[in-house]
């Protein structure tokens, strides 16, 4: 099921309306000594291609846009914690500035949600008159808030609220509980306080817990779907984020300070920057379209230029990771961006000497503007990543095709941007098929023909938040279990064949790796490496280094599960999960982030309290 679409006209915020909040938090913030902490759950066990430097080497943007937020409203003490550095944090014995936080943040994707909840299960280890109020968000958050909670009422875990949205819902909740906020009183309390006397029910985009024990929910309610933020000018400045990080480093405690700015872009030499929003396409099986409501939401040309001048001045990165859904949405749009960053001069520098960066197109975009890659190229974009799916279109047409794929990468090579396929392997593919082009590996020939500098094959894996999601369950793909070995959510990434039809799937499993391999190998390295002289460089010959180390842990995580595949039973469901927990809106309707067929409470016992201080 897609993310319900608010009223047409009111999937906005108001112009303005993030910067009053903002400015009306900065006056209040003085008198509330908060600290917080915010860390990013990660799995490790994910770690292995397309993925398996990004991962780890570029700080994850919705983390430290929320930190960014905390210290654009006055909260300094924030610290940013990446479980991708610091396996071994321990929620439960976190201090800083000598404190135990008031606030403690966790933000997760869908995969690595196990490490979620174990984050906060350890953070309700501490005594409860001095426990953070714990605040759930992420990705995961958006389309499976119901799974950030705790429905077993045999233990507590799980977070006391969940947002389901992005800045601006995290800023109203603070701004609600500030101004109910009694001296000294903790974030916990006056968040239940507020939570029994109604003050939640108008931010829309918080799904919080009731039930008569503390971490344990009884029902869930839900506000609703976020209004989303327009401009993305009102934004605070990702140049405060940075300064939060925690340092890498095997500790399960803080360090006393965070990872000083010198020593920012050793860590993350990649910097993801927010620049555009939404995608003009409506894939089945992608969440995207739903969840930005059908808007396109841009930041302006001259704000980009300053943002990543800014980010390299105080940091020293220079590449840059655009988390564009598809730049190129709207071309006279991404030509204004494109124009301002090839001319941009700070300090009478010229941005594109510092600046190189990269992001996510379709081919079909890319195709328009044709003409314009050479300015593309001036504007420091270095690589472009392309969802071609399956080329010949039969899984999904949003206008790609051999010839047209083919095309749009030869001109991108021609202009010195490397193209990077994304392709999507599905039950009906073969992994090589004569006399067409529809087998996998055929495909990928004609693409590294084509000039594909980097190869990314997942398989077809049920998303939630998308109109496929639910008929994957009923036509009886998903796997539950396989040899005994239940699908976990690390599993849920597309490098394990956790939803086919196919009898035999482990077929599947490894057609993907030998998708891999016959890409990335020591032959195709040493001709990337002969071929040095275009226009691309030395980065083809890199991307098999990485390629090649990845692909090592790609066999070493996901070869037993092909033998589970193999040799053990396949235990298939035919429903999609359900919640647990009963959930509804805050208006005794059905929940707007529920998932399918989620029970309502039978009978609604809210209890309204009076807003005072316990
Ligand atoms: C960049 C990106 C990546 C990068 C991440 C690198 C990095 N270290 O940052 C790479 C390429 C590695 C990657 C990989 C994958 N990704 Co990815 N990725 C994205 C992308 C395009 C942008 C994420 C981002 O930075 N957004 C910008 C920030 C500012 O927004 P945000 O993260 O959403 O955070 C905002 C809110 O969510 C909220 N928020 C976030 N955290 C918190 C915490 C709290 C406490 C609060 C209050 C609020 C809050 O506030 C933030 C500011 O607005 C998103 C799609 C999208 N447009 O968001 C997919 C997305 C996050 N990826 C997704 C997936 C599935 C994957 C993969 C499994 C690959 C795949 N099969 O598609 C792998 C997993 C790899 C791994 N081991 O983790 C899904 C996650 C779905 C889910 N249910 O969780 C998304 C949403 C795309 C989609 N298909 O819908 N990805
Ligand atoms: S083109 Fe990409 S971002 Fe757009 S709907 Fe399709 S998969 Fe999603």
């Amino acid at each position: 099921m897609e993310l319900p679409r608010r009223a047409r006209g009111d999937e906005l915020l108001r112009s303005g309306e993030l910067i009053a909040l903002r400015k009306r938090l900065r006056a209040i913030s003085a008198r509330h000594d908060l600290v917080t902490v915010i860390a990013c759950a990660f799995d490790h066990r994910t770690r292995m291609l397309p993925f398996i430097y990004a991962d780890t080497r570029m700080a994850p943007a919705g983390v430290r846009a929320i930190g960014s937020a905390m210290v654009d409203i006055g909260f300094d003490k924030t610290r940013i914690v990446l479980q991708q550095w610091n396996p071994h944090f321990r929620a439960s014995q976190m201090r800083l500035d000598g404190r135990v936080p008031d606030l403690f943040m966790v933000s997760t994707m869908g995969m690595h949600s196990g490490r979620a909840m174990e984050m906060m299960k350890d953070a309700r280890r501490i005594d409860p008159a001095h426990r953070p109020l714990i605040i759930a968000g992420g990705s995961h958050a958006v389309y499976e808030p119901h799974l950030l909670f705790n429905g077993d009422a045999s233990q507590t875990g799980g977070a006391d609220v969940a947002i389901t949205g992005e800045e601006f819902v995290l800023l109203s909740l603070l701004e609600v509980l500030l101004t109910l906020r009694a001296d000294g009183e903790s974030m916990r309390s006056v968040f239940f306080r507020a939570r029994d006397c109604g003050a939640l029910d108008e931010i829309s985009g918080l799904v919080y817990p009731r039930g008569d024990r503390d971490g344990v929910a009884e029902e869930l309610l839900d506000t609703g779907v976020q209004r989303l933020l327009g401009d993305l000018d009102e934004l605070p400045s990702p140049v405060l984020g940075y300064r939060l990080l925690e340092a890498p480093s095997g500790a399960m405690t803080l360090a006393s300070q965070a990872l000083p700015p010198e020593r920012v872009r050793k860590h993350s030499p990649i910097g993801s920057v927010v620049l555009t929003f939404g995608c003009k396409f409506a894939c089945p099986y992608c969440p995207i379209p739903a969840y930005n409501q059908r808007q396109h939401r841009l930041k302006g040309p001259q704000r980009i230029a300053e943002e990543m001048w800014g980010l390299y001045k105080a940091y020293g990165i220079r590449n840059f990771f655009g988390v564009d859904d598809n730049f190129f949405n709207k071309k006279a749009l991404t030509l204004d961006i494109l124009e301002t960053l090839a001319s941009a001069e700070f300090d009478g520098v010229p941005l594109r000497r510092k600046a190189r960066w990269y992001t996510e197109v379709t081919v079909h975009d890319t195709l328009q503007m044709k003409e314009h890659l050479p300015l593309a190229h001036k504007a420091g974009v270095r690589a472009l990543w392309l969802g071609v799916e399956d080329m010949t279109a039969t899984l999904v047409n949003k206008g790609q095709s051999v010839d047209k794929t083919s095309e749009a990468f030869r001109l991108m090579r021609a202009a010195g941007i490397c193209p990077m396929p994304m392709m999507m392997h599905h039950d009906s593919q073969p992994l090589y098929s004569r006399g067409s082009q529809y087998g996998l590996l055929n495909q990928i020939n004609v693409l590294r023909k084509a000039g594909a500098v980097s190869l990314q094959v997942l398989m077809m894996t049920p998303s939630p938040g998308t109109i496929l999601y639910e008929k994957t369950f009923t036509d009886g793909l998903v796997i539950d279990s396989a040899g005994g070995k239940p699908v976990e959510a690390h599993m849920c990434d597309g490098n394990y064949i956790v939803a086919s039809k196919h009898a035999r799937p482990w077929r599947k499993q490894l057609n993907l790796l030998a998708g891999y391999l016959s890409f990335y190998n020591p032959l195709w390295f040493a001709i990337a490496l002969l071929r040095r002289g275009s226009k691309v460089g030395l980065k083809p010959a890199g991307m098999q280094i990485v390629g090649m180390l990845g692909l090592i842990q790609s066999i070493r995580r996901t070869s037993g599960w092909a033998l589970r595949l193999m040799f053990g039973r396949v235990k298939r469901l035919s429903r999609p999960p359900v919640s647990n927990i009963p959930m509804q809106s805050v208006h005794g309707t059905m929940a707007s982030h529920a998932p399918v067929e989620t029970p309502m409470p039978s009978r609604r016992h809210r209890v309204v309290a009076l807003p005072v201080a316990v």
